[in-house]
């Protein structure tokens, strides 16, 4: 590996960033992750083989196999926050800790869940999905029905329309990432095309929209158009490999890439043809949203282009100066990310990071970047750009678009203040 000394590696690449200290994404670009300790200054110690051969476990056998593996010991602080009503434990969400995660997959434990009334033990031997309405063969499948079809991967992540929602308040939530953003998740999702089931059971040319209902207590149901059913729905069975998980609609959800999270009925037992949109409660009532106009934006599918920094971010400290890779999630319904750029100057500088394969539409996209922290209040940001040209605004362009009273869809850019003592904090700026 060649050796690459810092001041090198800053004099033909970096560049100052006003106030903010150093950002280029060029570090990366021309050396890959060929960095060695040099360059990073002396973060290792040097730890004597024999302080470590005098650890108990390299001295009894460790534990036996086990039929299903769970996180280590030491990682168990990893969890779901669950904010759900007190009289019905059922309803409510449990969220992603983003802020300790890292690469774009979600584990499966970790996903976030969004229940209206609870998860619901289903028997798959005696589950069945009814397709009818404007169809010219009503159909009922069985899971084994459905498993039998050929089958297609996709990595894609799911968000709630209502996720971010605490930017909408007048005073910037102070909680980690997770718990502000983290009603959005990322999983490798198997399944058979909705368009084959549905051309299988016959479309009458009338049918315009599938309104899809679950089979749990909630009886949930949403109106999807029949275009977008068509278009890169699944039927999903599987989940990062497995089965998918009870909490995320075993033994079959619908899986409606890139757009709001409530689209993505679980537990799915019903998909009726119809000419018209259901009006029901998650399309009126909720996943709405009030306009300065006094009007209100109804189906509002699509998830807009986001980006957050996770690292570092809120309840993360820095304890050193020196240099820090910048890392962050980026994901757009409307296809792939094209671009991230991270200001460390409150936004009058940016700098392009860099995006780590695999970039795949409506897919969480990890990006990096190096950044030298030299000690100085700084305000970092990442602003996310999509194939589709539309780009993450900053808090005050989204609030003259779309008003104060918003609940959904909050999509601005997020800002973290570092003060001289390293500490982090969530600001509007
Ligand atoms: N049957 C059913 N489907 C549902 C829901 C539900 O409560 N019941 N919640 C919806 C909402 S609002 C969201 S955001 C997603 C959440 O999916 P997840 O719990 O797998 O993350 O599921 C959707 N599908
Ligand atoms: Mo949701």
């Amino acid at each position: 590996m060649p050796k690459q000394s810092l001041n090198a590696v800053q004099s033909s690449t970096e560049f100052e960033v006003a106030g903010g200290g150093l950002l280029d994404r060029r570090l990366f670009l021309k050396q890959g992750m060929i960095f060695t300790a040099a360059t990073w200054g002396a973060l290792s110690s040097q730890t004597a083989t024999a302080e470590l051969d005098r650890e108990s476990w390299t001295k009894q056998p460790g534990k036996p196999f086990s039929n299903y593996g769970s996180p280590s010991d030491y990682e168990k602080k990893v969890i779901r926050w669950i904010m759900a009503n007190d009289d019905a434990p059922g309803n409510g969400v449990s969220w992603t800790p983003l802020h300790e995660l890292e690469g774009i997959v979600t584990p499966s434990g970790l996903h976030f869940e969004r229940h209206h009334n609870g998860v619901p033990a289903i028997d798959p031997e005696r589950h069945r999905l009814l397709i009818h309405g404007l169809v010219k063969r009503p159909l009922t499948f069985s899971v084994s029905d459905i498993l039998q079809y050929p089958m297609q991967s996709r990595l894609c992540f799911i968000e709630c329309g209502g996720n971010s929602n605490a930017g909408w308040r007048s005073e910037p939530i102070q909680t980690q990432v997770g718990y502000f953003h983290g009603m959005a998740s990322c999983s490798e999702w198997t399944g058979v095309p909705l368009s084959v089931v549905l051309q299988e059971a016959g479309i009458k040319g009338r049918a315009k929209w599938i309104i899809a209902e679950g089979g749990d207590a909630s009886m949930m149901n949403i109106s999807l158009p029949l275009d977008k059913a068509l278009d890169d729905c699944l039927l999903a069975l599987y989940q990062n490999g497995e089965r998918l998980r009870a909490e995320n609609g075993y033994p079959l959800r619908l899986l409606v890439p890139g757009w709001e999270g409530v689209l993505n009925v679980k537990w799915l037992k019903r998909l009726h043809l119809a000419a018209k949109p259901v009006m029901a409660r998650n399309e009126t009532a909720k996943y709405t949203e009030l306009l300065p106009s006094g009007k209100a934006r109804q189906f509002s599918f699509v998830m807009e282009p986001k980006s957050v920094i996770t690292h570092p971010s809120f309840g993360h400290r820095l304890d050193r100066h020196g240099l820090y890779q910048i890392s962050g999630l980026a994901w757009s319904g409307r296809g792939k990310i094209a671009k991230v750029e991270v200001s460390a100057d409150g936004g009058k500088s940016w700098a392009e990071a860099e995006l780590q394969e695999p970039v795949l539409p409506k897919c969480f996209t990890r990006f990096r970047i190096p950044w030298r922290w030299q000690g100085q209040d700084v305000v970092l940001k990442s602003r996310a750009f999509d194939e589709a040209g539309a780009v993450q605004p900053e808090r005050a362009e989204l609030i003259a678009r779309r008003g104060r009273h918003g609940y959904f869809h909050y999509n601005a850019i997020v800002s973290w203040a570092i003060t001289e003592a390293g500490e982090i904090s969530h600001v509007y700026l």
